[in-house]
């Protein structure tokens, strides 16, 4: 006779139903500034726009900013405790610096999107140097906040694909 084993999810297993959006330094003024590179949507209204998404698909989205480092390491640890099962990255201009960041993703082994609102092969060279890239599931960059859109997209596909909690 064949078995089928039902696995228990445990309170620490990751539920990729529960997605995580991180912003990096000085994406709070979105909308505010440098309109042509960025765009003119602000922060919160990508925010309000994921969450919707992610709401009407049965999934539940937590968004993030901080401009420190090291609160961007706490709140990846803490996704890594609460067993959110997918991060939707743009780490802004730690992209090309921080070795802390690609660490603590590192260490909760949560797959991530990293996105980049604009081109960042089509900037300064010192742009195109990710610490992400090869970790990161994915990466989008120039489609401007549609791209976070789509990484939610990807995640949700996911989501769809594993079993129910
Ligand atoms: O294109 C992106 O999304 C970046 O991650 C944005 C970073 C930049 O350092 C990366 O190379 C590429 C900069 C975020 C600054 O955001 C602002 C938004 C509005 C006004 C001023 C800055």
């Amino acid at each position: 006779m064949r078995r089928t084993s039902v696995k228990k999810r445990r309170k620490t297993d990751r539920v990729t139903r529960r997605i995580l959006v991180l912003h990096g330094p000085n994406l709070n003024l979105l909308g505010s500034r440098e309109p042509d590179i960025y765009g003119r949507a602000t922060l919160e209204d990508v925010n309000r726009r994921l969450t919707a998404a992610a709401a009407a698909a049965g999934a539940e989205v937590q968004c993030f900013q901080s401009n420190h480092e090291g609160e961007l390491v706490d709140r990846i640890q803490q996704a890594g405790r609460e067993g959110v099962g997918f991060i939707v990255f743009n780490p802004a201009a730690y992209t090309h610096t921080s070795v802390a960041l690609r660490d603590a993703l590192a260490a909760v082994r949560i797959p991530f999107i990293e996105v980049h609102l604009s081109n960042i092969h089509a900037r300064e060279p010192f742009r195109r140097r990710s610490y992400f890239s090869d970790l990161a599931a994915g990466t989008i960059c120039g489609l401007g906040t549609q791209g976070y859109e789509l990484a939610l997209a990807y995640a949700l596909v996911r989501a769809a694909s594993e079993p129910r909690d």
